[in-house]
């Protein structure tokens, strides 16, 4: 056969199948049947994960099952809950559905319950929003159907009596109906759902923590936190994209008592679906609310890579109790859009002279002459010196006894990487500190950024570092910390 006809036969033989695929590919006829057609078994996902997004052009029946189970889990590091759950975790299992569909519920109450169950879903009318029809003793199961009227991003929970200890031990999660047009491609999707903990113990306090009624009732949480324990969304665990890509994240929050203001950290929401609504009703959002028993739907690009932090920013509730995730963005730079630190120079104030003994930035900054005073004097000098220094600049993230925070900021009481080198230290200090690290055992995965110190400032608060809390009691002269300086060294691990 000549090459041009065997040519012709292959490239009509390719517009065929393609005019056959598009045919009979779902996802590309515009129109929706408002038929029922059909039966699926929903696959559900835990955190941070979401079910792929739905193509069929018609209504069908789905059948969900979804387990209420009592855990014992971890709340943050040595500390533990008896959660109450859907699925097993919390927050509860994703549920995705399309407007039209009905679903037939089957609610499963583990033999090992201790209470009994239900669920009422936000996204169900009628009484209870299931509530009334899922009462579900340990060992039993209840089923009920519905059908999805309303689309729009919904928030489950368990609603039997006391409904605030069901919901505060862990019962809630998250239900989306598509709308019949389905939601527009991206290229990754997040469940985040936010809520908190009210534990007898603080913040911390290790062990088995029991729930704390009064707290609940004061509004008081020890722990506020992303997908039900502090460090879900940290290190290894963070969610994770590349530059370029179109994240959508779908938030709840579960209460049961506290207003989300959702906001990540570096970023600009491109497009908020408030409320978990259908419409995106804003763009360029900063932060988002949240309410209690509510959601929203958040689209952004990641045009840079860098780390992200989502936070509640109600902004204790992020540092202090635990309302803190990250986003990791891996790619090439755009100088444009982000340079990075351009340069840093000396700032004296505007129009005064500069003076001595003024405090200043880090790189070859003339230093404060030391003084004739006696060693001791000296030495009892700077060590007052050296708590005042870490008072106002470390104690933030390191805390007040040096016991850093879990899975966030790593202690300095007796850490090992204090304690085996002098010049590391020093060089953290200096110029800051990012990557993996391994402290009493614990990974840490996070940015100390460089601190703004003189050589005086950065001697006296190592040696009172080293002084405190078990730590080796090794000195750090201006000296040393010069030479280190010097080396312009950036990454000692
Ligand atoms: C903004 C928060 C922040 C501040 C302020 C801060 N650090 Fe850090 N520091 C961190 C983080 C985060 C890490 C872990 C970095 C990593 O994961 O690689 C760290 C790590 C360290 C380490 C190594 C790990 C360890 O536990 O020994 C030392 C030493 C340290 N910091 C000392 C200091 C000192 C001294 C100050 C005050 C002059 C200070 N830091 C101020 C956040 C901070
Ligand atoms: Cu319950």
């Amino acid at each position: 056969m000549k090459p041009k006809i065997k040519l012709a036969i292959i490239s009509s033989f390719i517009v065929m199948i393609s005019a056959l695929f598009i045919f009979l590919y779902p996802g590309c006829d515009e129109s929706y049947s408002s038929q029922l057609k059909g039966v699926e078994r929903a696959k559900l996902t835990s955190a941070p994960y979401v079910p792929q997004p739905i193509t069929r052009n018609h209504p069908t029946k789905v059948i969900v099952d979804l387990e209420t189970k009592e855990v014992v889990k971890k709340l943050a590091d040595g500390v533990e809950y008896v959660f109450w759950t859907f699925g097993g975790d919390v927050p509860g299992k994703f549920i995705r559905v399309k407007e039209g569909d009905e679903v037939e519920f089957n609610l499963h109450n583990h033999p090992t319950s201790k209470m009994p169950h239900n669920i009422d879903l936000h996204a169900v009318t009628g009484p209870g929003g299931g509530a009334a029809s899922s009462f579900t003793a340990p060992g039993h199961t209840s089923t009920f159907s519905f059908k999805t009227l309303n689309p729009g991003l919904y928030v489950y929970h368990c609603a039997t009596a006391p409904v605030g200890l069901h919901i505060a031990n862990g019962m809630y999660g998250l239900i989306l109906v598509e709308p019949k047009e389905g939601m527009p491609p991206v290229d990754r999707e997040f469940y985040v759902m936010q809520s908190e903990f009210y534990t007898e113990g603080s913040y911390g306090e290790t062990g088995i923590q029991p729930f704390s009624q009064q707290n609940a009732v004061d509004e008081n949480p020890s722990y506020v936190v992303f997908n039900g324990s502090v460090g879900a969304l940290t290190g290894d665990k963070s969610l994770a994209a590349k530059t370029g890509e179109k994240i959508r994240l779908y938030i709840g929050n579960g209460g049961p008592n506290l207003v989300s203001s959702f906001h990540v950290i570096g970023e600009v929401f491109d497009n908020v679906y408030g409320e978990g609504g259908t419409i995106v009703n804003q763009h360029n959002v900063q932060t988002t609310i949240i309410p209690a028993g509510g959601s929203a739907i958040v689209e952004f690009t990641v045009d840079v890579p860098g780390t992200f932090i989502l936070v509640d920013h109600s902004i204790f509730r992020a540092f202090n109790k635990g309302a803190l995730g990250m986003l990791k963005v891996s790619g090439k730079d755009d100088l444009v859009i982000y340079s990075g630190k351009q340069k840093e120079d000396v700032y004296f104030g505007s129009g005064e002279e500069p003076t001595k003994d003024m405090f200043s930035g880090p790189i070859d900054v003339e230093q404060i002459p030391v003084s004739n005073q006696t060693p001791e004097e000296k030495e009892m000098d700077m060590s007052t010196f050296g708590k005042s220094v870490y008072l106002t600049t470390c104690y933030a993230c390191h805390q007040l006894n040096g016991e850093g925070m879990p899975n966030v900021f790593p202690p300095l009481a007796k850490s090992d990487f204090l304690n085996k080198n002098k010049e590391a230290a020093i060089n953290a200090v200096i110029n800051g500190l990012q990557g993996e690290i391994t402290i009493k055992g614990k990974k840490y995965n996070g940015i100390m950024p460089p601190q703004n110190l003189n050589n005086r400032q950065i001697a006296a608060v190592l040696t009172y570092v080293y002084s405190q809390w078990g730590n080796s009691g090794k000195k750090v002269t201006e000296e040393e910390v010069a030479k280190v300086r010097g080396k312009k060294i950036l990454s000692v691990k």
